[in-house]
């Protein structure tokens, strides 16, 4: 199959989604400042965690580690491998949902203060994925392992290989099989891929992210997760990014490098992240009326923004003793 054809059968059927009505152009959306961002902006305080979708149990983990003085790595990390560990997410790690050949393959990586970072690519058998993406980064001199040698190395690391494919993945995928139509579904209800940013009581900031990918993708395909500057991009000096949604749309347009350094043009999370969504959407022939494309970005000020293509799309803040989902705002309105 084409990729044009593959893009334009990227289903997005969820309940709820409204696409194809009418559409608000981004510079009028720009002007519109939402609560969050005002709110940020007037409190910001140091920990701060935020994370792709609801995934409040993550962004607990991560607040307690930096309340306890542990510093936004450990934060990251530790808070992804709870979504991980968690079997009904059928989009990440263990009972995540696997290829159209029945793998569960897993994409995630890390990125610290100092700008080192580390990346696991179509990796097999090993639930913590940002695990391993860390020992990439701490214990090699490579940013990303991919495959069999990722997994080789994992278990040189202590990791211990198992089945990921869970019952009720397995029993999604035979359904699927049934049509074996070949339409990779963006989860855009209430959890996804995470990502996840934090910034510590230094001041310090650190992000990680960590996926299965497209649902019944082509085996072997790699999205924009485990891609630094693609899913994730850190620069301690001006902010972090992470991305959700239809990867290759994010690698096209490179988009969390892009939010970072809109920030260091002077635009804040919220302005940068609706200003890579519309390099996505106002691309001659964008289809981007059928696929998904989340970000949330943190600027070194504690400053949060968070923004998608469509309707549903939400962020995870905990911060000042609250941790709770907040809906985005979303350029295709209703
Ligand atoms: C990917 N960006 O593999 C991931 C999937 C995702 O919400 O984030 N879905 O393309």
């Amino acid at each position: 199959m084409k990729r044009r054809d593959f893009i334009k059968n990227t289903a997005l059927s969820g309940a709820g989604l409204a696409v194809g009505s009418t559409i608000v152009s981004c510079s009028e959306n720009k002007s519109k400042k939402t609560e969050t961002e005002v709110s940020s902006i007037s409190k910001a305080s140091l920990p701060l965690v935020i994370a792709t979708w609801h995934v409040e149990a993550a962004t607990a983990k991560a607040m307690e580690i930096l309340q306890a003085g542990g510093n936004a790595l450990d934060a990251v990390e530790q808070g992804c491998k709870v979504e991980e560990a968690n079997e009904k997410g059928q989009s990440v790690g263990k009972g995540g949902l696997p290829d159209r050949d029945g793998n569960v393959t897993l994409d995630a990586c890390i990125m610290d203060k100092h700008g080192n970072c580390g990346s696991v690519v179509y990796l097999q058998n090993i639930t913590h994925a940002v695990s391993v993406a860390r020992k990439v980064m701490e214990d090699t001199p490579h940013v990303m392992l991919a495959g069999e040698g990722a997994k080789q190395f994992a278990i040189s690391k202590g990791f211990q290989p198992e089945d990921l494919l869970t019952e009720a993945s397995k029993k999604a995928w035979e359904d699927w099989k049934v049509k074996s139509e070949y339409k990779p579904i963006i989860n855009i209800e209430n959890h996804d891929t995470i990502g996840m940013l934090a910034i510590d009581k230094n001041g310090d900031i650190s992000g990680a992210c960590t996926t299965s990918g497209l649902a019944y993708k082509m085996g072997g395909r790699v999205g924009d997760s485990p891609i630094i500057g693609s899913g994730l991009f850190v620069d301690n000096e001006i902010g972090a990014c992470v991305a959700t949604g239809l990867g290759e749309e994010v690698v096209k347009t490179v988009g969390s490098f892009l939010v970072v350094e809109l920030m260091r043009q002077g635009k804040s999370p919220q302005e940068a992240c609706e200003e890579a969504i519309s390099r996505i959407v106002n691309k001659p022939n964008s289809n981007y009326k059928n696929f998904q494309v989340g970000y949330i970005a943190v600027n070194k000020k504690g400053e949060t923004g968070h923004y998608a293509i469509h309707q549903w799309f939400s962020m995870t803040k905990f911060h000042d003793g609250i941790n709770q989902q907040i809906q985005s705002d979303f350029y295709v309105k209703a």
